[in-house]
């Protein structure tokens, strides 16, 4: 029992989230143009444009990776940034008034078979290397100064949350849509916990990257996840697969060490 004064407040020690990598990873976001993406249909059916910023590939190619095509080192955020730069004008307020760069056309679609823009301003990560970046942007080299090359590599160093109410910002969630293994290993998509809510604690906000970067509460929203059209076709997200509508979330942290 507490009578008068003030009891010093304990912080129970937390196992899990590294609130740094949740920091990182949110930079992404709020340092790019904010009307970049498509808006979407908010919880009274209304568009709402979105203020989280968005890397532009027509494809799920999304940007440099090793082995790939073009530079084998993943975008840093700095190169990441000011390549999304490229399409904003001043006073921006609509998704649609990006402007054409350097005559490569508008980011982020297919027209005629053809990737706009062209490569060299493609902007973006694959999902397991924007995870990456923002863990080793944080100050954290679980990795030992490797650099992983699929989803399933970047659990190898982290250490699984089994007690989903011990999620944390910071913490890593790994998304298994079709809940089997594949030709590239069982996770198919990875994202960091920016944020977490409801009264079970399951209600995330979380940063990721498929085709494009974004920014979306509550695990995946199917029309956020993939490209998107061009704006003359509405930029509707496309590349859904139905299939994906009942996904495992795992949970990883960053060990303490
Ligand atoms: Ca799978």
């Amino acid at each position: 029992m507490l009578v008068g004064g003030c009891a010093p407040k304990i912080t129970p020690p937390d196992p899990t989230g590294k609130p740094r990598i949740a920091l990182e990873s949110d930079k992404y976001l709020s340092g790019c143009p904010a009307f970049f993406i498509p808006p979407v249909e908010g919880s009274d059916g209304s568009l709402k444009n979105e203020t989280g910023a968005v890397a532009w590939t027509p494809s799920f190619h999304t940007g440099p990776v090793p082995g790939g095509i073009g530079l084998q080192e993943p975008d840093t955020k700095q190169r990441y940034i000011s390549k999304i730069k490229k399409a904003e004008i001043e006073n921006q307020t609509n998704w649609s008034q990006y402007k054409e760069i350097d005559s490569s056309g508008r980011p982020g679609y297919i027209s005629n078979g053809q990737e706009i823009p062209s490569s060299l301003y493609q902007a973006g990560f694959v999902c397991f290397l924007l995870v990456w970046r923002s863990i080793t942007d944080a100050g954290f080299d679980p990795y030992q100064g490797a650099e992983p090359s699929s989803v399933d590599a970047l659990t190898e160093g982290l250490e699984e949350i089994i007690d989903m109410t011990a999620v944390r910002p910071g913490d890593i969630v790994f998304y298994d849509f079709d809940n089997q293994a594949g030709q590239y290993g069982t996770y198919d998509h990875v994202a960091v916990i920016v944020d977490v809510t409801g009264a079970d604690r399951m209600e995330w906000k979380v940063v990721s990257s498929i085709g494009i970067i974004e920014n979306f509460k509550y695990g995946a929203k199917k029309t956020r996840l993939g490209t998107f059209k061009s704006i003359a076709y509405g930029g509707d997200f496309i590349n859904w697969n139905s299939n994906m509508n009942h996904w495992t979330p795992r949970i990883f942290a960053v060990p303490n060490k």
